[in-house]
């Protein structure tokens, strides 16, 4: 058994925008040869934003690096990043956040800086709220004045036992140790031969721990059409 195990966000569709009919085509192809999954950052809600009716393409879906798993539209697991770390230390990662955030300048700020989801919290210091244009903008800022790494450096010291990872363009996520995407393994099982497709395979990126896993042969991709292109290269050698 095969599957084709794709991160969501720079890789099946651009970061939070919708996916696109020819990625649509290529996937309905490869579900001839492959069983699909998915496994992102975001919660499930932003995923069916972006995948729309193409969801269905996929077996298995793994919100939030797997912590949450999907058979379909069936939920099989859920585990909360409170049960695991504990009150206290989450609502003190909330007060770290916060104040951090509280003592820096950017171009704009708009609403929603942090999100709580089960497995997780984003944290976004130009807040989610941040229209297409915005959210271009400050990565390009952070580029320059690494707004989130000076942040995850000075957050990571302080709490070893999480992982702070920035995976999209305006935010990072923070999360016990080892609930990076390699989480989702332990439910793929079933599968001899697993090729994953992530653009932030990079030490420090979110897709970095499962494409080095063993488990897994790791493709590393520079954009849904890069996407395209690999996947159409595997299904002609089937
Ligand atoms: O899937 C990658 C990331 O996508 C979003 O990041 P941003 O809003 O910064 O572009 C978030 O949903 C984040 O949690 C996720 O890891």
């Amino acid at each position: 058994m095969k599957l084709l195990l794709f991160d969501v966000d720079g890789t099946l569709t651009p970061a939070r925008q919708k996916i696109t009919g020819e990625m649509v085509d290529t996937l309905n192809r490869a579900t001839q040869h492959y069983t699909l999954g998915f496994v992102g950052g975001s919660d499930l809600a932003k995923q069916k934003e972006q995948l729309g009716d193409a969801i269905d393409l996929f077996t298995y879906w793994f919100p939030q690096n797997g912590v949450q798993g999907y058979r379909g539209a069936e939920m099989f697991h859920n585990s909360t990043m409170v049960s695991m770390v504990g009150e206290d230390v989450y609502q003190s990662l909330i007060n770290d956040c916060m104040q951090h955030m509280s003592t820096v300048s950017l171009p704009f700020k708009r609403g929603t800086f942090i999100e709580h989801r089960s497995g997780m919290i984003n944290v976004a210091p130009p807040g989610r709220a941040c229209s297409t244009n915005e959210r271009q903008t400050f990565e390009q800022y952070d580029m320059e004045y690494n707004v989130r790494s000076l942040m995850v450096s000075s957050l990571s010291e302080k709490y070893p036992q999480l992982t702070f990872s920035i995976g999209g363009q305006i935010s990072f996520d923070v999360f016990p140790k080892g609930w990076d995407k390699r989480y989702c393994l332990q439910f793929l099982k079933e599968f001899d031969e697993i090729h994953f497709f992530g653009d932030k395979t990079f030490k420090g990126g979110n897709d970095h721990e499962i494409f080095c896993d063993d488990r897994v042969n790791g493709n590393t991709v520079t954009s849904p059409s890069d996407t395209i292109n690999l996947v159409q290269n595997l299904i002609k050698t089937n």
